[in-house]
């Protein structure tokens, strides 16, 4: 155990859940993101406008992390804008590339959007249009991908060194601190991963035999994925470790180091969704892996989003919205608000989750 401290509170967390219908609350209980406010801070509150457009562009369509951040049935940003009232649409296009998302966010502005709630694909290509949708007074989020200069607010589902950190320090135990260790990343652009790996090499330099030899990029598709984790394996045959942290990364590697070839070799950890997981938590394939609860940040996305479009908040720090049933939030640092801490999944609790 590399770091204890932070490995204990996160089981600690993951003590509170214990059935697939209490889990996803669980998560929420113990995030400890919602600041409660001080009885001097709270204001008569803001009218929120209903009937808003708002559109849920997530990085491609098709990827369950993302049908789960934002589905109705998951109680993700699409419920949450129902629930306020609002008119609520998912796009995007197939791909997890500026070239297949823009032409969606173009679309929704020419639908008449007041709100776009958007992941997005690339920090600076987006922009372009993400600023002519602001400057014709459109609200436009950003959540679990960035595009740091062309949004009012961004919501981030964990701290980013926090994501970073616990995937270097899992992978680190499983190789026993040595070896050479790769990344199977998404798309090359990804703001999201790229800042998640600035924080793995950093994190890397307390395990100083372990050496980062390579990072692929399978573009959060599973074709790609797989053919550039072979090619990994290939190319590098004392390949001791994998970091996927993509949710599409994670299992397609997983199901190519579960074979005859490579069984017990190579250890794997990542980001991913639990039920795509679960076969290999318990067949040791992948024993560990992170993730956060995907439809809370949906969910949070879309307060945030309304309270934002509707004047009851800026994007100035110390700024509080209340985000339904999971509590209220401040604006942090950078227009920023968090949802809370990473959990790690395993054997002790994969059976618990129904996303
Ligand atoms: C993929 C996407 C998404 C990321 C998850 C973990 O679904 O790249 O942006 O947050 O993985």
């Amino acid at each position: 155990m590399n770091n204890p401290t932070k490995r204990g509170h996160l089981r600690t967390s993951l003590l509170c859940v214990v059935t697939a219908g209490l889990a996803v609350a669980s998560m929420v209980a113990v995030s400890g993101a919602a600041t409660a406010a001080s009885p001097r801070a709270v204001k008569a509150s803001h009218p929120l406008k209903k009937g808003l457009k708002a559109f849920v562009i997530p990085k491609n369509l098709g990827n369950s992390y993302f049908t789960t951040a934002d589905s109705v049935k998951t109680q993700g940003a699409l419920y949450a804008l129902k629930q306020l009232g609002e008119v609520g649409t998912e796009t995007s296009g197939m791909a997890a590339t500026p070239a297949s998302q823009i032409p969606a966010i173009q679309s929704a502005i020419s639908r008449g959007a007041n709100i776009l709630i958007v992941s997005a694909t690339d920090p600076v290509a987006l922009c372009t249009t993400l600023k002519g949708a602001m400057k014709r007074g459109i609200t436009v989020v950003t959540y679990d991908s960035d595009a740091p200069t062309c949004r009012d607010l961004f919501v981030l589902q964990a701290s980013n060194q926090g994501i970073g950190d616990i995937e270097v320090d899992v992978i680190a135990k499983e190789m026993k601190d040595t070896g050479q260790l790769a990344i199977v990343s998404a798309e090359s652009t990804a703001t999201n991963q790229n800042t998640w790996i600035g924080y793995m090499k950093t994190e890397l330099k307390k395990y100083p035999h372990i050496k980062l030899v390579k990072i692929v990029y399978g573009n959060d598709d599973t074709a790609t994925s797989t053919t550039v984790a072979e090619g990994l394996l290939t190319a590098y045959p004392k390949l001791a470790g994998i970091i996927s942290p993509t949710s599409v990364g994670l299992p397609a590697v997983a199901a190519v180091l579960d074979t005859a070839k490579y069984r017990g070799k190579v250890h794997l950890t990542g980001l991913a969704t639990p039920l795509e997981m679960k076969k290999y938590v318990l067949d040791r394939t992948c024993p560990e892996f992170v993730l956060w609860n995907p439809a809370n940040l949906g969910y949070l996305a879309a307060y945030a989003a309304v309270n934002y479009a509707s004047g009851a908040i800026t994007n100035k720090v110390g700024q509080s919205f209340t985000a339904g049933k999971l509590g209220k939030f401040k604006v942090g640092a950078d227009e920023t608000v968090l949802l809370g801490p990473p959990f790690i999944f395993d054997a002790s609790n994969i059976r618990d989750f129904n996303f």
